[in-house]
């Protein structure tokens, strides 16, 4: 039966319920009797309800406070029935020792449906109000061959995230040289530039850094909106350990001598140093620039102006209208769930059960 249900959610999904599957196996005790149970909706559900079947709770945090008030001295189980989507929160979801089962009962949260996997928790939000790239972006580096193949849409400046989802993958973050991918040899195979010589906190560069690229990293850094980084495999510089990758943020840009030099902090001298002095015949990569974004899968977020710019692939593309037709999250926040218990008076001091969290149990 399990195995029926689960042949219906997507791929996507079928790792979270895995997952899902084993922890439940592994903490769910033999149910006991329910003192009470919350449900939470995060379509149909409203704060404001009292978080019954039929008037529910939109969000789990509200759900945990609620629990909070009835938990004191536990008759049975408390269930939290969370009904099947994507919880998408705005701040990290933190339990705390109020938040705890007592008289050796559970705080049970629960997908409403009992499939594993059908309630997702996200600590990203969507990205909407794409539009695609014109002319005028070439005045901000964008290539342009990838002019009305890149779409952008702008966030609050100053965001900073230096990941991306797309439809649950992983994008890759504009980059020269061009992401390949060979199952074979994922991490060699990859194309890759090769430094001309460098020192602890530089390297430099030679003819195969496109003058196009090097033009993106010079305006940026005039512009004060230098966010690139190198990535380099400094265990060795030919073949071998590429196991061993260092990626560090370009501070500064020099045409004349060929050098990018990281990122440093004169107070910390051990910030952004490698553990190995970088010389010639080094592989490496640069990312983080829009000049660099001319290929399907990247892109590139200006962390200064919030604008955010993604070139997606022909299947992401609606054919009838030419829209993007993806599910874009970005990472909004660390942590997606914390148990946070009080901290210990001190180091040797012996932990006051009543300070942990405990007896909280997350099925499916
Ligand atoms: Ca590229």
């Amino acid at each position: 039966m399990t195995v029926k249900i689960r042949r219906t959610i997507t791929r996507a999904l079928a790792l979270c319920a895995a997952v899902a599957a084993s922890m439940t196996m592994a903490v769910t005790p033999a149910h006991a009797s329910v003192q009470v149970t919350f449900y939470v909706d995060g379509v149909n559900g409203n704060d404001s309800n009292p978080g019954t079947s039929n008037a529910p709770f939109r969000t789990i945090d509200m759900a945990r406070q609620q629990v909070a008030t009835v938990n004191a001295n536990m008759t049975g189980d408390i269930d939290v029935n969370i009904a099947p989507g994507d919880y998408y929160l705005s701040s990290t979801l933190t339990f705390g020792p109020a938040d705890s089962g007592t008289n050796g009962y559970n705080i049970v949260y629960q997908s409403g449906d009992g499939v594993p996997g059908s309630v997702r928790i996200i600590g990203g939000s969507l990205v909407t109000g794409w539009q695609t790239t014109t002319s005028a972006d070439l005045a901000n580096d964008l290539p342009s061959a990838s002019v009305g193949h890149v779409f952008k849409t702008q966030l609050p400046a100053g965001t900073n995230f230096n990941t991306l989802y797309v439809n649950d993958n992983r994008a890759v973050m504009a980059r020269s040289k061009n992401y390949t991918y060979d199952p074979r040899f994922p991490a060699s195979s990859n194309q890759f530039l090769r430094t001309t010589g460098g020192d602890t906190y530089s390297i430099t560069y030679g003819s195969d850094l496109d003058a196009n690229s090097i033009q993106g990293l010079v305006n940026a850094q005039s512009r004060g909106q230098l966010d690139a980084q190198f990535v380099i495999w400094s265990g060795y510089a030919t073949g071998g350990s590429d196991w061993y990758q260092e990626t560090l943020p370009i501070g500064n840009v020099d045409t004349s001598g060929k050098r990018l030099t990281v990122v440093k902090d004169a107070q910390h001298p051990e910030v952004n140093r490698t553990h190995w002095t970088f010389s010639s015949d080094y592989r490496y990569f640069v990312q983080g620039n829009l000049s660099f974004l001319d290929a399907p899968g990247e892109y590139y977020l200006n962390k200064t102006t919030g604008w955010l710019y993604y070139y997606p692939n022909a299947s992401e593309i609606n054919p009838g209208t030419g829209a993007i037709n993806v599910s874009v999250v970005r990472p909004t926040m660390q942590k997606a769930i914390y148990f946070k218990g009080a901290d210990k008076a001190s180091l040797s001091a012996v932990p006051n059960p009543t300070q942990q969290v405990h007896n909280i149990v997350l099925n499916g």
